[in-house]
This record gives structure tokens, C-alpha cells and sequence, in this order.
């Protein structure tokens, strides 16, 4: 059965310039329920461990610089097949290749710094929205 929530980072990109708003408002009305939120850092260690599964791949150091180079938004959210919903509505990876409409197309410059993340699996998500959240601060 498909899983009911995704963890999402609005990337520092998208914090910086300033569409944290407009991308939340997106989210919401694309009918996700907040379960938790939050501006926040990354550490180093804490983006390489966040990024573990890409430690091989040529492009791990910068992803990692990139992602520590400024604050990000974190938020659970919930939805009835969350993973593909909101992979749908964030796009592809590259946003050259991301339909129109969606937050990638609208709010990203390139693939290194694409504004948004989502879960790519059900057991993703749970074990991204405990590495951000603890159950407290999950409504
Ligand atoms: P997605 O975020 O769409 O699930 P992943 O999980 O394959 O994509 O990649 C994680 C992050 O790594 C991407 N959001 C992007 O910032 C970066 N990334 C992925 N592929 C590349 C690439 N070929 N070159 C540079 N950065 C990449």
C-alpha cells in the first residue's frame, strides 16, 4: 500500500531567494496536510549523512556544499500516495527536463541547485522525517 507522508527540504536556493512562501503555498494547495516544519541548518556531517546513499557519485562534495551553504525549510507532509504525488508536483531532478507547473520548473536554476527535495520511497520518508523531526514535533 502506498505510503502517506514525504519529507521535502526547500534547498538553500530557493530559501535565499526568497520563495519559501510561494512554494509552501503550492504544497498546500496541491492538497498536502503540514505535519511538521521547520528553518533550519545542515552541518556537514549532517548533509553527508543525509546524502550517504550518493557518497560515490562525482558530484557528493558539492551537493554537500551546497546544501550546507545557507538555511533550509524541512516539513513532513502527509497526503494519500505522497511519494508520487509530490514528486509529481516537484518535477524532475534536472528542472531542463521538469514539466511546467511544476515547483522544480518554477523555482530551480539547474540540477545541482533544483530548490527542492522529496522522499524518492515509503521507507525513505519515514527514515528522512525522523532524521529532521522527533515524534513531538510531528502533528
Ligand atoms: P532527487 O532529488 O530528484 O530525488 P537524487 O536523489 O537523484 O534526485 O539526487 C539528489 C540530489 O543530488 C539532487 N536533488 C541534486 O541536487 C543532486 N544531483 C543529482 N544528480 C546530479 C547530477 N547528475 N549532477 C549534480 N547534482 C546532482
Amino acid at each position: 500500500m502506498a505510503g502517506k507522508i514525504t519529507l521535502t527540504m526547500l534547498k538553500p536556493d530557493a530559501v535565499a531567494d526568497g520563495y519559501t512562501g510561494k512554494i509552501i503555498d503550492k504544497i498546500i494547495e496541491a492538497g498536502f496536510k503540514i505535519q511538521a516544519l521547520k528553518l533550519t541548518k545542515l552541518s556537514k556531517e549532517k548533509a553527508e549523512e543525509f546524502y550517504a546513499i550518493h557518497k560515490e557519485r562525482p558530484f557528493f562534495n558539492d551537493l554537500v556544499t551546497f546544501m550546507t551553504e545557507g538555511p533550509i525549510v524541512a516539513a513532513v507532509l502527509e497526503k494519500e500516495n505522497a511519494i508520487e504525488e509530490f514528486r509529481n508536483l516537484i518535477g524532475a531532478t534536472n528542472p531542463a527536463n521538469a514539466a511546467e507547473g511544476t515547483i522544480r520548473k518554477m523555482f530551480a536554476a539547474s540540477i545541482e541547485r533544483n530548490a527542492i527535495h522529496g522522499s524518492d520511497s515509503d521507507e525513505n520518508a519515514e527514515i528522512e522525517a525522523k532524521f529532521h523531526f522527533t515524534d513531538a514535533e510531528r502533528f
